[in-house]
């Protein structure tokens, strides 16, 4: 699988799947998730309301993925995750690296090959963000998937360069 580093809004992304930091109510927030929500229309939160009722009637649970239309975005599917919140001196790396590779097999499922992928946990959940680009780079690493494109959008040129730096080794 080919791994790009995007700076930009994930909103604007091409892709057959645009991956969402959502929370387990998975009726929307802020940070990227309202973002994609706003973007993207009533379909996904309609969508969403489905999901609860029929599946997951006390949540996503954290670390699993599931897709939803996209609504107006330019992608096939939103796929929404729910990444841990960062609370020091707890280990939940494996939850956060759960993320991406749910995401992904979600998005081998639905036949998708190319993804775009926000830095789960880096906003709203705390997480350091350093650390979360070193989970989403060795995640992508070591998956088995037939995605052939994922695209790890950075909100801010800063997030941007660091996620350059961290892939590079420097
Ligand atoms: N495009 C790309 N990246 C973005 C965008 C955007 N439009 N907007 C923000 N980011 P966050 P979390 C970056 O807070 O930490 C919500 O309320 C942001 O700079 O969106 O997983 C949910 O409902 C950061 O690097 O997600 C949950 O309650 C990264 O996306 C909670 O926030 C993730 O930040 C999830 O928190």
């Amino acid at each position: 699988m080919r791994v790009e580093l995007v700076q930009g809004d994930i909103t604007v992304e091409h892709v057959d799947a645009i991956v969402n930091a959502a929370n387990s109510s998975l009726l929307g927030g802020g940070g990227v998730d309202g973002a994609i929500h706003r973007a993207g229309g009533p379909e996904i939160l309609a969508a969403c309301e489905d999901l609860r009722r029929s599946h997951y009637g006390r949540g996503l649970p954290t670390g699993e993925a599931v897709a939803t239309t996209a609504g107006r975005l330019h992608a096939h599917w939103v796929i929404h995750t729910v990444g841990p919140q960062y609370w020091p001196g707890k280990d939940q790396t494996h939850l956060l690296r759960s993320c991406y590779v749910r995401s992904l097999a979600v998005a081998d499922e639905l036949d998708a090959r190319t993804v775009a992928f926000p830095l789960v946990s880096a906003g709203i959940y705390g997480w350091p963000i350093d650390d979360a680009i070193g989970v989403a780079l060795g995640a992508f690493d070591s998956a088995e998937t037939s995605v052939e494109e994922a695209r790890l959008v950075l909100f801010d040129r800063e997030t941007h360069d660091l996620a350059t730096r961290i892939r590079s080794g420097g």
